[in-house]
């Protein structure tokens, strides 16, 4: 699937907007044909709950409707139609002038559709029925129950506010009626100096010949080449490749234009893409052959007010705040981001683990936070497979084309300690080294709980992420022992695989900004800060520890909890990212750390 662009013979209009907006209570049954009565006004794209007032609405758990109109002209019903949305939250039926036109479960990936057996020239309605209920069967996982009342209740299987809505921009974008490309993969090889660029296009319908064009970072042309329909596209060479890097973040663009026989153009889309290697080799991760240290956090779509909705002002101050801190990674826990975050991340130099949304797949998660015994095997309960390979493949087709990609996550935190995560996790990463012709590295972040002498999946992975909180849910306010415990840790898992290199994907401690103390109490500044410079003390010591991503990059929104005071504190800045006293100290260190 390509990310709507304009070209000449391509037109894109964006639905963004104050659309209606109206919760489905039980008793209701509401008709898409019919225009939604009692509706208030909703922004596009955004999450719905933190733009409206009245409590019970925001934490609603159920279905929630949302209506829109958009016109055609003439000269745009002449042509193919396709609806996208970015993402919704995290099912959506779509209807068009009252008919069901589309179904899409799965809140963070893109989903697209032909519209024109629906719409007509002039006025069109646009309905889309959501739902933000979770199960054993979806990702992110959850349980929801009925209530007595009829009313749903869904409670997440994660640490984050179960933000919903329409999250990412709703676009209509067209392409001649006789032929379009579906679908541009970027493969390639280099050896670092010439790179043979062999395309995988994928064109629908009627046409005689296609032409590739590189052109390099300035729009200058590299190569082109053209080949019939029923022959196999020819590769490309760029002789002198410009590498993509973190301190070098260039550009290549791949024109891909598809002729009719009188030589009319049919069809005009122009992918970018970066050229650069990523290997995992004696405990270090390679991009071009030279080691990386990953510096950087892991964080969440999550701002005051938009919720997750995208905005690309809030994603150019977060990447801009990486900068200044001195970061060059992230992790885009616990769901794929949006495709202007990682369209940004490509011209940013930023390197990205991108995490599909399977978060939550532990049974009897809170019993087992509570120190108790987990009563239920995570492997005989989740019915997660087919969702889990649905978001692999999302995420995959969706961010193949990133260089910034360097690494899938394929979960976070599972119950890899349980017996069946072995087999569980054999037939994910199977499936997901099957379908990544780049054959990034796998990573899958450790839930403390998942220690060296339980867990069940490493093998199966390149890279050892561990989210680990030594000095706050393990040895509390003791980073003496925190320090102890780590470093034995650590050490255990060298021995088992002493060529995988360990990654911190999650280490922090709560601090409420402003919070002081002599004592070095829990939750203070001076707290958190001395819990960093304890873990540092640690990795700086031990050569296979790969890279340090922080939980987290800022304060985010989770549901209310004993331990959760207006949200998760563990930000190195604050929800509105202002820094704590840590971010001095962690731009002092990153500056000098290569
Ligand atoms: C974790 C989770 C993350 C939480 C974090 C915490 O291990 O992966 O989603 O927010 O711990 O702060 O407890």
């Amino acid at each position: 699937m390509l990310y709507p662009q304009t070209s000449s013979t391509r037109m894109v209009f964006d639905l963004s907007g104050f659309w209606d907006f109206k919760i489905e209570n039980n008793s209701e049954k509401i008709n898409p044909s019919v225009k939604l009565a009692n509706s208030i006004p909703m922004a596009v794209p955004a999450s719905y709950n933190n733009q409206i007032i009245d409590q019970q609405m925001r934490n609603h758990d159920g279905y929630f409707w949302y209506e829109t109109t958009f016109n055609i002209s003439a000269l745009q019903k002449s042509q193919r139609n396709v609806m996208r949305f970015g993402s919704a939250t995290h099912q959506a039926t779509v209807y068009i002038n009252g008919k069901e036109v589309a179904h899409h479960v799965g809140g963070f990936t893109p989903f697209e559709f032909d519209i024109d057996d629906y719409i007509q020239v002039g006025e069109n309605d646009l309905k889309v029925r959501l739902c933000n209920l979770l199960s054993n069967k979806t990702l992110p996982v959850g349980e929801t129950v009925k209530l007595k009342s009829g009313n749903y209740q869904t409670t997440g299987n994660f640490d984050f506010y179960n933000y919903a809505g329409i999250h990412r921009p709703v676009k209509i974008y067209t392409t001649s009626n006789q032929a379009h490309i579906n679908n541009i993969c970027v493969k390639y090889t280099t050896d670092l100096q010439t790179t043979i660029v062999t395309p995988e296009i994928d064109i629908d319908g009627q046409y005689q010949s296609v032409s590739m064009e590189i052109l390099d970072q300035a729009g200058n042309s590299i190569q082109t080449s053209k080949y019939n329909r029923h022959e196999k596209p020819s590769s490309l060479t760029i002789a002198d490749t410009h590498l993509w890097n973190v301190d070098h973040s260039y550009m290549y663009q791949l024109k891909v234009q598809v002729y009719d026989t009188d030589d009319q153009l049919i069809d005009d889309y122009t992918q970018k893409f970066g050229v650069r290697t990523v290997e995992i080799k004696n405990c270090q991760v390679l991009i071009n052959k030279k080691p990386i240290y990953l510096k950087g956090f892991g964080r969440h779509e999550d701002f005051p007010v938009i919720g997750k909705g995208m905005n690309r002002a809030v994603i150019n101050r977060d990447h801009q705040t990486l900068k200044w801190i001195g970061a060059n990674a992230f992790r885009t826990s616990h769901y794929p981001y949006s495709e202007e975050e990682m369209q940004l991340a490509d011209e940013d130099g930023l390197l990205v683990i991108d995490e599909v949304p399977a978060v939550g797949l532990y049974s009897d998660f809170q019993s087992a936070m509570a120190g108790g015994a987990t009563q239920v095997n995570t492997w005989k309960n989740m019915e997660t497979m087919s969702a889990h390979k649905q978001v692999i493949r999302e995420t995959i087709t969706r961010d193949q084309n990133h260089p910034s990609v360097i690494m899938w996550s394929v979960a976070n935190e599972a119950a890899t300690q349980q017996d069946g995560a072995h087999e569980y996790f054999e037939e994910i990463t199977d499936y997901t080294r099957k379908l990544d012709w780049q054959h990034l590295p796998l990573i899958s972040p450790k839930i403390l709980v998942s220690t060296p002498d339980v867990d069940q999946v490493t093998d199966l992975f390149d890279v050892i992420g561990l989210n680990r909180y030594y000095g706050w849910y393990v040895d509390f306010n003791d980073l003496e022992k925190a320090q102890n415990d780590l470093y034995q840790e650590l050490q255990t898992w060298h021995k088992l695989y002493p060529d995988k290199p360990v990654i911190f994907t999650e280490f922090g401690a709560d601090t409420i900004a402003g919070m002081h103390s002599i004592y070095d109490e829990p939750y203070s500044e001076e707290y958190q800060l001395d819990y960093y410079k304890a873990m540092f003390s640690v990795f700086d010591q031990l050569d296979y520890v790969a890279g340090e991503l922080l939980w987290s990059f800022t304060d985010f929104s989770t549901p209310a909890g004993l331990i959760r005071v207006n949200g998760n504190h563990k930000g190195i800045f604050t929800y509105d990212r202002e820094p704590k006293r840590i971010a001095f100290m962690l731009q002092d260190r990153w500056k000098q750390l290569s």
